[in-house]
């Protein structure tokens, strides 16, 4: 399989939970590499274009109050199969429904407050690593 880049974001509920470190380690020992990361407080603008698919969505405006709420962890992972082995640790959006052991059967709480983001294909892994990143600020590590 190819190597692969993917956006990922640890959410202001998981931040707010002190358990960054634990979810950098769920990454780390499924081989996914951490080529980038930056803390940031989102502003209204940046959360909105980043969830610009969603604006039609019922829950578009409570997902962005949530996501600007508080501190967030953004980070670029890096491995084979990253887009779908990010999206297999995380589970499924609603952590009721996600599988014992994933990100959000630990960590999450509600379907808004879900402990993470992880892009979905090739085309927004492209998408959103570029709206967070630029080239420069990423370090691949062989
Ligand atoms: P994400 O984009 O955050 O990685 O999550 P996802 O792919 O699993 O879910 P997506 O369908 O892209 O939805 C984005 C986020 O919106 C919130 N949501 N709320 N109330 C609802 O029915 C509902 N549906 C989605 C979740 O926080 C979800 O992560
Ligand atoms: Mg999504």
């Amino acid at each position: 399989m190819a190597i692969e880049r993917t956006l990922s974001i640890i959410k202001p509920d998981a931040v707010a939970k002190n358990v960054i470190g634990e979810i950098y380690s769920r990454f780390e020992k499924a081989g996914l590499k951490i080529v980038a990361a930056k803390m940031l407080h989102l502003s209204q603008e940046q959360a909105e274009g980043f969830y610009a698919e969603h604006k039609e969505r019922p829950f578009f405006n409570d997902l962005v109050a949530f996501m600007t709420s508080g501190p967030v962890m953004v980070q670029v992972l890096e491995g084979e199969g990253a887009i779908l082995k990010n999206r297999e640790l995380m589970g499924a959006t609603n952590p009721k429904e996600a599988a014992p052991g994933t990100i959000r059967a630990d960590f999450a709480s509600s379907i808004d407050a879900n402990a993470v983001h992880g892009s979905d294909s090739a085309a927004s892994a492209e998408r959103e690593v570029a709206y967070f990143f630029n080239d420069d600020e990423i370090c691949p590590r062989g």
